[in-house]
């Protein structure tokens, strides 16, 4: 007997009877069915009950926004184009709902994936607000008269929309068999498991049986014949390289000292290089042999106001991304100034590397003003910003930013003895 599991020992979170614990069962079956390695498998969740599951999963696991999980299993099912590896999506009706769009586009594309729609014909986790999948003649709690509409026939739209597999069954017993029907289908596949949500559609509905309310709605529970099966001319083209490829390796070349990690946050305006100031540390500490983490953050109007980095340097690996208060501030502009106040009045140590001409923040920490400005112009003060904190303070070797330097275009337009200037 095979000692593969796709679920951890951990009791499953649902209330008592809810057939999303039957959706994870099943799907833990049909991918043993199949020989799958949990790490074959990425399970791409969302906002809903059924979503809380992706902490019971020991695959590859991904939690987006409410109905936003097909999008993101669209861009991870492309840029994953090794063949043994498996997409598959679970969200809720309500999710379905919201990402409509997705579900429809991504099976319109043969977008490799397979999506298990556990519609339990309302919002479960909000309270049992009606779906475009609830019934006519359902109540919910917030409906206590029953609904007034149809709900979405969704295998309908979905296998007119191009899905290569599609299948509704009812929420109980093995139906596994049906799911590894869809997990081994090329391209788009789904399957819409039918469930009522003990806690509100029962409650709501009392007496009712899962197969009188699915027959009475007009859902045909059966494989849904393919109107458009998985076309090689899909106008998505699945991506040629792999993400997860080695491709884009960075080499260690040089050596450095570095014991221990140091957190460096960079603050500065938007159109004045901070982003690739950032990523110029992180390859170079890349090529230091370095483990490095880089985070941008920028308003949504991406060319005005504030732009910000954080990159965490490290000798050791790094399990958390995130800098609260960082060991060197560096700010290059007034737009950093003030996006960064809060942070240097958080600092009680470290130092803060900032422009000659700024009025430094209250703070703890040591300040150290260099005339980013003066000395590279508004265009080129953050990369010069990086050079200068590397040449005074060694934490990397200077010939591994300059090598970074050198490999990009950027060093065409500017010569590197003005980036060395202290
Ligand atoms: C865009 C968006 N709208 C609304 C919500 C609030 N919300 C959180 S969970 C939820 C209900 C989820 O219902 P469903 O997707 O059917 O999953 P279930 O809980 O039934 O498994 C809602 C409406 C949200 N998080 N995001
Ligand atoms: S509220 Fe409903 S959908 Fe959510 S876990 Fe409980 S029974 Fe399941």
């Amino acid at each position: 007997m095979s000692t593969i599991k796709f679920l951890t020992d951990n009791e499953l979170p649902f209330c008592k009877g809810c057939g999303h614990a039957r959706v994870a069962k099943n799907t833990e079956k049909a991918l043993l069915k199949l020989g799958f390695d949990p790490l074959d498998v990425i399970l791409i969740t969302d906002i809903g009950c059924h979503g809380i599951i992706d902490k019971s999963f020991l695959t590859h696991t991904v939690h987006g926004l409410h109905g936003r999980s097909v999008a993101l299993a669209g861009g991870i099912s492309m840029g994953i184009s090794e063949p043994g590896k498996k997409t598959v999506v679970f969200i809720g009706d309500g999710g379905a709902t919201i990402g409509m769009q997705h579900l429809i586009g991504a099976a319109h594309h043969g977008l490799n994936m397979t999506v298990v729609v556990h519609n339990n014909m309302l919002y479960g986790m909000t309270g049992g607000q009606p779906s475009e999948f609830t019934p006519c003649g359902f109540r919910t709690p917030v409906l206590p008269e029953g609904s007034k509409n149809e709900g979405y026939d969704i295998c309908k739209l979905i296998s007119s929309a191009g899905s290569s597999y599609t299948e509704r069954v009812l929420g109980i017993g093995d139906y596994s068999d049906s799911l590894a029907a869809a997990f081994s289908t090329k391209g788009f596949s789904l399957v819409e498991v039918m469930e009522i949500c003990p806690s509100y559609g029962t409650k709501s509905n009392p007496g009712l049986k899962l197969s009188t309310l699915v027959k009475g709605a007009g859902l045909e529970v059966k494989v849904f014949k393919s109107t458009n099966k998985y076309r090689s001319h899909s106008i998505i083209k699945p991506i040629e390289t792999n993400l997860l490829s080695e491709e884009h390796l960075i080499e260690k070349v040089f050596e450095t000292g570095l014991k221990g990690s140091v957190s460096v946050s960079l603050a500065g305006s938007a159109g004045e290089g901070i982003q690739l100031a950032a990523e110029f540390l992180a390859k170079a500490a890349m090529k230091s042999g370095l483990h490095v983490t880089k985070k941008g953050s920028y308003p949504v109007t991406v060319g005005v106001g504030f732009s910000a980095a954080d990159v965490i340097i490290s000798s050791e690996p790094i399990d958390f991304t995130g800098i609260s208060l960082p060991d060197i501030l560096i700010i290059t502009s007034s737009d950093g100034l003030s996006y960064a106040r809060a942070t240097a009045a958080g600092m009680n140590k470290g130092k803060i590397l900032i422009d000659d001409q700024l009025e430094p923040p209250v703070t703890g920490a040591e300040i150290i003003k260099v005339p980013f400005r003066k000395k590279a112009g508004e265009k080129n003060c953050s990369l010069y910003s990086i050079f200068w904190f590397l040449n005074t303070f060694h934490h990397l070797p200077v010939d591994a930013i300059k090598q970074v330097f050198l490999e990009n275009k950027i060093s065409a337009k500017i010569p590197i003895e003005k980036m060395m200037e202290v």
